[in-house]
């Protein structure tokens, strides 16, 4: 309820929040010359998979040309992509993660 100077009221429909913010897929491309076990520790590492579960991934990257790290709000998988890159950098590894629109 917004009360305006002139005693009027203008009453502002509260919207109850119900809707989910838009989700952002991190993705991981492979590439010919990033070790496998460095990929698995970039998983680990990052994305709090467990190293079953992120070998299994490395290798769906490997074979396929990429997959699915992890599904967040934009702000946490664009942080998550450019600290893998940035890692990967730091390593002199070409290892790339980007983000794409959960559809
Ligand atoms: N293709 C790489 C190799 O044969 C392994 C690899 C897997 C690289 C996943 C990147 O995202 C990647 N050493």
């Amino acid at each position: 309820l917004l009360p305006f100077g002139d005693g009027e009221t203008a009453v502002q429909e509260a919207k109850p929040q119900l809707k989910r913010p838009p989700m952002y897929k991190v993705v991981m491309l492979n590439d010919d010359y990033t070790p496998m076990d460095f990929v698995v520790e970039v998983l680990e590492l990052f994305f709090s998979i467990g190293r079953e579960r992120a070998t299994q991934i490395m290798l769906r990257v490997h074979t396929k040309g990429k997959a699915v790290c992890g599904v967040y709000t934009r702000d946490i998988a664009e942080t998550k992509a450019a600290q893998v890159n940035q890692y990967a950098r730091d390593n002199q590894h070409p290892l790339l993660c980007e983000i794409e629109a959960d559809e």
